[in-house]
């Protein structure tokens, strides 16, 4: 049965358009622009009216945590309800992650997070896979998942030692292996050594409130962990970089400066780094600040962290807005351990929200529709091996939302879909509203209703490339 979607604006990263959209087969069949008669509907077709809304590609959420276990408690969201919820705001692609920790096997932490998600996912979903134990093995061990699992990127992190850490040594072997196979390496880019001292010295001090989890994370250590992985970048031989939830115009600079070298980078940041801080939401103290602990941390509204990501946002030195997903129930889970910073699981749950948060930035004038569609599916989708996502093009897959730019968003826990009894958002009032939302031409929400199934989402094999710039 087709689908025709009419008397919409098509906005594309590239542009616009005053188009019809056909759909056949969980596919877009056509794109008819409506001056030269747009696209008729058959007597059998099923009719979408998009008048006065925008028609972008579902959104596509290349990091977040689902039912991430963190060896004390797991993150509150399965991917079912993490899925649902996604889809309620307009994303229909997530992509989540298998984790290797050291002295672990690659490819069984590939298989466990396959098997938790398989059958749960609304919506479609790929993995990155985690290597918290770089050695010879699991590099060999990556290898195999990209031909065998379609996995074309791996996450490392330059933060915390003794868990998921890699050292220069081994990031260096691990970058290496993506210059030679076109592996993305994301990478959580923060000085974990010079951070744990910090953190230590704060305790030591008496200083443990949720404040003092920003200010041991200092935007200069974020900034030369981003430089340390380009240069390793560089000498591995170029290996594509994708560094994670940059917070701070500290690391932007280090981003703009390592791309004038050459260097193969790019960069994300997150909805809590555009709209919160450091003095407003870390600073309530406990409870309530606990609920905005996450790492990268909120940074400064007295520096120009805010105004920097915006900027950077609009001319493409940051290329991708992802969510970075991680949701803690506040007394039950952020809280269980105790009242000091280091004791709190890190992370902020915003999966539904991720298409408005980043729509008010057209809304204030910082980018343009276009460029909110690039950054919240098209980019994403490109970087992370995805070419029949995030785009409206004839032959994609009809992931596709209508989105009313007249309608408002109250966010709030008592409304959301997050598995989550708060949100790090609450109360506050957006303009622009997820109307519609397709997944493989499928309406899968309506009007704040849901009609999808847990489990129709697909495994999303996806492509490495040499030559993504
Ligand atoms: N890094 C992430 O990417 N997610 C959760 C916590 C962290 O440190
Ligand atoms: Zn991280
Ligand atoms: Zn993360």
């Amino acid at each position: 049965m087709r689908t025709v979607i009419v008397n919409g604006t098509v906005i594309h990263a590239t542009g616009r358009e005053e188009s019809d959209v056909s759909i056949d087969n969980g596919r877009i069949e056509a794109i008819g622009a409506r001056a030269a008669g747009g696209i008729a509907a058959g007597p059998d077709d099923t009719i979408i009216d998009a008048r006065g809304c925008f028609v972008i590609p579902g959104g596509v959420d290349a990091h977040v945590h689902m039912q991430l276990d963190t060896g004390s408690t797991s993150s509150s969201d399965t991917f079912e309800s993490g899925s649902i919820a996604a889809a309620h705001g307009g994303t229909t692609t997530i992509i989540d992650f298998a984790e290797q920790r050291a002295g672990g096997n690659v490819l069984e932490s590939f298989e466990k997070r396959m098997a938790e998600a398989e059958s749960q996912c609304a919506i479609d979903w790929g993995l990155h896979q985690v290597l918290g134990g770089v050695d010879k093995q699991a590099l060999i061990d990556a290898r195999t998942l990209i031909e065998r699992e379609g996995v074309a990127s791996i996450k490392l992190f330059m933060a915390y030692p003794g868990r998921l850490y890699s050292d220069d040594g081994q990031m260096l072997r691990a970058l290496q292996m993506c210059a030679d196979t076109g592996m993305m390496a994301m990478v959580h880019a923060e000085n974990g050594l010079a951070i744990d001292v910090l953190i230590e010295q704060a305790i030591e001090a008496g200083n443990s409130s949720p404040e003092f989890h920003s200010r041991t994370r200092p935007p200069e250590l974020e900034a030369e962990a981003v430089h340390r992985a380009a240069v390793l970048s560089r000498v591995a031989g170029n290996a594509p970089l994708y560094i994670v939830h940059l917070s701070s115009s500290h690391a932007l600079h280090e981003v703009v400066d390592a791309r004038t070298r050459g260097t193969n980078i790019f960069a994300e940041t997150c909805p809590q780094y555009l709209h919160l801080s450091l003095e407003d939401h870390l600073g309530k103290g406990w409870p309530d600040g606990a609920a905005y602990i996450c790492s990268t941390p909120l940074r400064s509204k007295h520096e120009h962290h805010h105004a920097d990501l915006w900027e950077g946002l609009r001319v493409d030195q940051l290329a991708v807005v992802s969510t970075d997903h991680c949701p803690f129930c506040l007394r039950e889970q952020k809280l269980a351990n105790g009242e000091a910073f280091n004791v709190v699981p890190n992370g902020i749950g915003g999966v539904e929200h991720r298409m408005d948060l980043v729509y008010q930035g057209v809304v204030a004038g910082h980018i343009s529709e276009e460029r909110w569609v690039e950054v919240c599916s098209t980019a994403p989708a490109q970087l992370f091996g995805l070419p029949q996502k995030g785009r409206i093009a004839q032959g994609a897959d009809a992931d596709i939302v209508i989105y009313d730019p007249a309608a408002t968003t109250v966010i709030s826990a008592s409304t959301h879909h997050m598995n989550l009894d708060h949100s790090a958002y609450e109360g506050m009032a957006l303009r622009g509203a997820v109307r519609t939302v397709l997944s493989h031409g499928n309406v899968i929400v309506d009007n704040g209703k849901f009609f999808g199934r847990a489990g129709n989402g697909k495994y999303l094999r996806r492509n490495v490339s040499h030559n993504i710039r």
